[in-house]
């Protein structure tokens, strides 16, 4: 699936732990889904998530984005259209680098867990033809360049992330995210609470390729247009679908 990435300017968080809403029709407006959360998500939970937004709303497309590696199976990437990574600049190194490097050696050394097939093994490894198999796979997985910036949030706690950057360094993060790492996503996690414009207007002047996604806090119109207009190719609904229906359809610009 190729993305549109000038499609999306309204993005729904499902945390697989958390009950839907009955009616799960206020998806129709939303651009794309990211399914995941910091707590109790397990690779039943996200299944059961993505199917019930694929039932409700068939052409939406969803992401699902797991904080570890036992969320994700073959069932979840062939349910999901893409597998979406954070990177978190500003927690420790195991989300940085390490999880990331524990997701693709496990799908190297159990690619039939992942792909669902025999895949011919010399020792602990995959031979070369697997290996076409495991790039295939890797095509669709994509990274998240992220930077949390509440730090009382559930994110925060399980990334390891004891300080905010200040917009200077959020703008680095994001100059980074563009022309260094190459991630498509740069994501500013406000996640419970309202950061305001400032970082995305400091992330903003650096980013043409990379979309600009934030989220935290967006409970009414205004705040989802006051980011918007700082510069956010996307907004990030959260805690509001779940908790509120009505106020959520009032996120999603006309
Ligand atoms: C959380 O960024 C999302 O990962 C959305 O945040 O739950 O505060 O809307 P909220």
């Amino acid at each position: 699936m190729d993305i549109d990435w000038d499609g999306i300017t309204h993005v729904t968080k499902v945390d697989p732990a958390k009950p839907l809403p009955s009616d799960l029709g206020a998806l129709e407006g939303t651009d794309l889904v990211l399914v995941g959360g910091s707590d109790d998500v397990t690779e039943t939970n996200t299944l059961e998530a993505i199917a019930a937004i694929d039932d409700a709303v068939p052409s939406l497309p969803v992401f699902q984005e797991p904080y570890s590696s036992s969320h994700v199976s073959k069932s979840t990437i062939e349910a999901a259209d893409y597998l979406s990574v954070p990177a978190v600049y500003n927690g420790d190194r195991e989300h940085f680098v390490g999880k990331h490097v524990d997701l693709f050696t496990e799908v190297g050394r159990k690619p039939e867990a992942v792909l669902g097939a025999s895949l011919p093994v010399v020792g602990d490894l995959i031979s070369s033809k697997g290996a076409d198999a495991v790039a295939d796979l890797a095509t669709n997985v994509i990274g998240e360049g992220y930077v949390i910036q509440h730090l009382e949030s559930t994110a925060a706690a399980t990334s390891g992330v004891e300080a905010t950057y200040s917009p200077e360094q959020v703008a680095g993060a994001a100059l980074a995210t563009e022309t260094f790492y190459g991630f498509p996503i740069f994501y500013i996690e406000y996640s419970g609470t309202y950061g305001g414009p400032a970082d995305v207007e400091a992330a903003a002047r650096y980013l043409e390729e990379t979309a600009l996604f934030y989220g935290g806090g967006i409970d009414s119109r205004e705040k989802a247009t006051e980011i918007l207009e700082a510069g956010a190719d996307a907004i990030v609904v959260g805690d509001c679908f779940h908790d509120d229906p009505e106020t959520f359809l009032e996120t999603i610009p006309e």
